[in-house]
């Protein structure tokens, strides 16, 4: 069965691989599955036909025959689960891979997330600059937690799994902030990410598509 995902016509980053559909076509080309990708301008995805696919009108989507999921912990979870190369099959193992899938996505994404929000969205407020190193430093906090953890490790638990995939997905978003290069771990850590064979893959995939078209926004 054909795997279709959604992905921006024009991504606002212009091909900086940002999207949340990058750690989608990553998962997959991790898993080996080949996928079509349509792409939705942003008027498109608010309109019933998107709305079906995704409630809140939102990229990325995954459709494989009569299934249609949304939110990418789900789709790259469906994905791990069903091919090899993303989950360990010791029983334990892959109950922790999960959980730093989890991790990534409700501990360490968001203050990464309220960041991006407070410079991009907050940056002319009069109260943006006092409130800009709070922001930063819970960023800190957590990146603190997590480099430690990691420590001289590759991946965060054993092998690569999709724990790893999704961790790196989410610290990605901090690469032009400099807060990464502040703990050497997690910079090496991600960069051990984008060298993989399957994410470069899936980044020249996106970027074929926005490389050219100035960002949206
Ligand atoms: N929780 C959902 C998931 O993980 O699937 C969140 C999905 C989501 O945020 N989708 C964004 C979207 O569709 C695109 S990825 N936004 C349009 C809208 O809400 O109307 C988020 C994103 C967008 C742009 C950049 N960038 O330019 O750097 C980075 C990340």
């Amino acid at each position: 069965m054909t795997i279709v995902i959604t992905a921006f016509e024009r991504s606002p980053d212009g091909g900086k691989g940002l999207a949340r559909d990058t750690r989608v076509r990553w998962a997959l080309e991790e898993a080996g599955q080949p996928y079509e990708v349509r792409l939705v301008s942003f008027r498109a995805m608010k309109e019933p036909a998107h709305l079906g696919l995704h409630p809140f009108g939102q990229i990325p989507t995954y459709e494989e025959g009569d299934l249609a999921l949304f939110e990418t912990g789900a789709i790259v979870f469906h994905i791990a689960e069903r091919h090899a190369g993303l989950l360990p099959d010791d029983a334990n193992a892959r109950a922790r891979a999960i959980a730093w899938m989890f991790a990534a996505l409700n501990t360490v994404e968001p203050p990464i997330l309220e960041l991006a929000n407070a410079r991009l969205l907050e940056g002319d407020q009069p109260w943006s600059k006092e409130r800009l190193p709070l922001v930063e430093d819970r960023v800190r906090n957590r990146l603190g937690q997590l480099s430690a953890r990691l420590s001289a490790a590759d991946w965060l638990d054993g092998a690569f799994s999709a724990g790893d995939l999704m961790m790196v997905s989410v610290l990605l978003r901090l690469k032009s902030s400099g807060i990464l290069d502040e703990f050497p771990n997690l910079a090496a850590y991600v960069a051990r990410g984008e060298a993989r064979p399957a994410y470069r893959r899936a980044f020249a995939a996106q970027l074929a598509i926005n490389a050219g078209k100035p960002p949206a926004g």
